[in-house]
């Protein structure tokens, strides 16, 4: 380590430069990366994302992939897989992945929740939630409580399970399913290319697993393909991972981790996406801070994960 200017998937990058990379790839590679601005963040940051296409996102018979991440503020790691993603597909595409650009349209958005994001840089480093400032006072300290747990907050079997009432709770799941602006556009994304998308991929951290829903341990109707292309994920990855480091575990997120309500990808799976996931990627027993020279390894060990779910994508 030690080299000086990285690039911002080599890194913790702020959201400022995470953004600004992905107007110079939208500038670099006007022919296959278009930069969308969906919206602003509670806090008034431009929320973005990358498409990814060959022809425009025009041939309508290719499957989507949509990958997002940070969605929780604190795990930093699951941003640079992202921006190492847009890089493998854009600035450093291998003859071995060019069938993933040519036959995969691509939707990537970095950081889902950037004020979250910038919190965990400035203030709190264990900030999981949004930064909007909850309707209800806490009775204890007489103030408002900010922020909910973005991954409560979609509509799919809204404040059943795995949350708490409280709105200064980390789990905190809102007042409504699609409180927080952030979802919303998670949410818009989905809808708006429901047909076409194949997979979604939530990317959080840490525990090593590829995750399915649903979220009262009913598994999917689909879910021996789902199994399927997700333990080839798992072990695609296992193939590159570091020695000691665990193996991917793969399975229903209820029965393999705890019961939730409101995920990001169990609501995409309800909408329609047949493949749709939850990556915790590995922690190498540093949680949520791990250190940043294993960021390379990560970016590299994931991607191979998500080229072989690329692969798959269009033939289930
Ligand atoms: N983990 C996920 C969480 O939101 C999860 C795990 C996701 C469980 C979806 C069930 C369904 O709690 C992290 N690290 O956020
Ligand atoms: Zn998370």
């Amino acid at each position: 380590h030690g080299r000086q200017n990285l690039e911002p998937y080599e890194t913790y990058a702020r959201h400022a430069e995470i953004n600004a990379y992905m107007e110079r790839i939208a500038i670099q590679y006007p022919n296959i990366a278009k930069l969308v601005t969906i919206g602003e963040s509670f806090e008034g940051r431009d929320v973005k994302y990358l498409k990814i296409s060959t022809s425009n996102f025009a041939n309508t018979s290719k499957p989507i992939y949509f990958m997002d991440a940070t969605m929780h503020a604190r795990e930093w790691i699951t941003t640079p897989t992202t921006l190492y993603s847009i890089h493998r597909l854009v600035e450093d595409l291998r003859e071995e992945d060019k069938d993933l650009l040519e036959d995969v349209d691509w939707i990537i958005l970095p950081v889902v929740n950037p004020d979250g994001y910038e919190f965990s840089h400035t203030e709190n480093r264990l900030w999981r939630g949004t930064r909007s400032v909850n309707e209800t006072t806490n009775e204890l300290t007489n103030t408002s409580c900010v922020g909910v747990d973005p991954n409560r907050n979609f509509d799919v079997n809204f404040n059943t399970l795995g949350v708490s009432s409280n709105p200064c709770s980390q789990i905190y799941p809102g007042h409504e399913p699609f409180s927080e602006v952030e979802t919303r556009y998670v949410r818009d994304i989905l809808l708006e290319h429901i047909d076409r998308i194949q997979i979604y991929m939530d990317i959080h951290s840490y525990g090593s697993y590829v995750l399915y829903g649903l979220d009262n341990a009913t598994l999917p109707a689909n879910a021996v393909h789902q199994h399927h292309v997700g333990a080839a994920m798992g072990a695609n990855i296992d193939t590159a991972k570091l020695p000691n480091a665990d193996f991917y575990a793969v399975g229903n997120s209820n029965l393999m981790l705890y019961g939730t309500s409101g995920a990001a990808s169990d609501y995409a799976h309800v909408v329609g996406v047949p493949m749709s996931y939850t990556l915790e990627l590995p922690d190498y027993e540093y949680g949520f801070d791990m250190p940043p020279q294993y960021i390379e390894q990560v970016n590299m060990e994931t991607w191979k994960g998500i080229a072989i779910t690329g692969r798959l994508a269009a033939l289930y």
